[in-house]
C-alpha cells in the first residue's frame, strides 16, 4: 500500500492535499507534513494544501488558494478524513487520481488508493511511516518543517502521548522526528497554554454573567480583566458563542474593551439585533451583528436597549 502511494505520487507533477473541515492539529499536521515530505523528495513538483484557513493553526502553516484549474491533471490526497462529506473542499473528486490516508474506522470508501490504518495513533504517524519507507537506510537529516507538522499532529491526536492509541510505533515516529531542529516548546505553547488561559477566561465569564428577566445578557470584558487572564481582545472574541446554552437566554452581547473603542458582538436566538447594531456604529445579520461604543456610558445605553428589545420580544 505504502509503495503504491509512493509510486502514484512520483507520477504526478501537481499534488493537492486536503483534510477534514474544522481541522485539528492532526488534520493540518498530516496535510502540511506530507507536503514537506513531497517537496523534499521531489523538489520540482507543485504541492498545494487546501481547505478553509483557521487562524488557530497559523503557528503551523497557512492554506493555499486553489483554483478550479489546479485540479486538472492533479493527484488529490485526502488526509485524516473518514467520509466525503467531511472533506474540506467539494472539488476533491475533480483531479485525475484520488488517495485517502486515514486512521479513523472506515466510513466512506473514496479514492482509488485507500490506506486506512486504525492501529495508527494519527494520520501524522502514518505520514511519518511513508517518510520512513522513502528514506529507508539513509542517514539523511529529518526536515525540520516536516518534523514540526507531524509532531504537532501526533501530539494532538494522542493528547500529548497519554491516550491508549499511543504505541511503540508512535514513540518510534516521535523519536525520529525530534532529531530535527524545531521547537517543541512552541507547539505546546500554541496548542495548550493558550487554550488553557482561554478556558480560564471562559469559566470566569460564565460564572459572572447573569441573564436578565428579559432574556438579555451582557458580558463586559474590560482591559484589566483581559490583562489578568493574559488574553488579547482579539482572542477573547472567540468565546462569544459560549453563552448560547444559558437558561432563558434570548439575546446577548459580548463587550470587549479595545484600545480606542469597545467592540460589541451581539448574538440572538430570536429578537432581531441588526437594527440595534446599526444605531451603534455597526450592523450585520438579524441573529448575529457587531457594533462599537466609544464610552462605557454608550455601552450602558446599548445594554439598556438590548434589554428593552428582549422585553418586547415574545
Ligand atoms: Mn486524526
Amino acid at each position: 500500500m505504502i509503495d503504491s502511494i509512493i509510486q502514484t505520487i512520483s507520477q504526478f507533477e501537481r499534488i493537492i492535499i486536503l483534510r477534514h473541515v474544522r481541522p485539528d492539529p492532526d488534520a493540518v499536521g498530516s496535510q502540511a507534513g506530507l507536503r514537506a515530505l513531497i517537496r523534499n523528495e521531489w523538489p520540482h513538483k507543485e504541492v498545494l494544501i487546501g481547505g478553509e484557513s483557521d487562524p488557530e493553526f497559523d503557528f503551523l502553516t497557512k492554506m493555499d488558494d486553489i483554483a478550479d484549474k489546479d485540479y486538472d491533471g492533479a493527484l488529490v490526497i485526502v488526509c485524516d478524513t473518514a467520509n466525503r462529506e467531511r472533506i474540506d473542499d467539494s472539488r476533491f473528486d475533480s483531479g485525475d487520481a484520488l488517495i485517502k490516508i486515514d486512521h479513523h474506522p472506515m466510513v466512506d470508501s473514496y479514492g482509488g488508493i485507500e490506506w486506512v490504518d486504525e492501529g495508527a495513533s494519527s494520520t501524522s504517524e502514518m505520514v511519518f511511516e511513508l517518510y520512513d519507507r522513502l528514506s529507508s537506510g539513509s542517514e539523511q537529516d529529518v526536515d525540520p518543517d516536516m518534523a514540526k507538522m507531524l509532531y504537532a499532529g501526533i501530539v494532538g491526536d494522542t493528547g500529548r502521548f497519554r491516550f491508549p492509541n499511543t504505541t511503540e510505533r508512535t514513540f518510534r515516529a516521535a523519536a525520529r522526528l525530534v532529531t530535527a531542529p524545531f521547537s517543541r516548546e512552541d507547539i505546546y505553547e500554541s496548542m495548550y497554554v493558550k487554550s488553557e488561559k482561554m478556558l480560564r477566561l471562559e469559566g470566569y465569564v460564565l460564572s459572572n454573567v447573569a441573564v436578565k428577566p428579559s432574556g438579555a445578557a451582557v458580558v463586559y470584558l474590560r482591559s484589566d480583566t483581559l490583562e489578568q487572564f493574559g488574553v488579547s481582545a482579539k482572542e477573547a472574541s472567540a468565546i462569544v458563542n459560549s453563552f448560547s446554552a444559558l437558561e432563558g437566554l434570548k439575546a446577548w452581547a459580548f463587550l470587549v474593551e479595545e484600545e480606542d473603542q469597545i467592540r460589541l458582538r451581539i448574538r440572538s436566538k430570536g429578537p432581531q439585533v441588526h437594527k440595534l447594531a446599526e444605531r451603534y456604529h455597526g450592523g450585520g445579520h438579524p441573529m448575529a451583528a457587531g457594533a462599537s461604543a466609544f464610552s462605557w456610558e454608550e455601552a450602558e445605553s446599548f445594554s439598556d436597549e438590548l434589554d428593552a428589545l428582549c422585553q418586547s420580544y415574545t
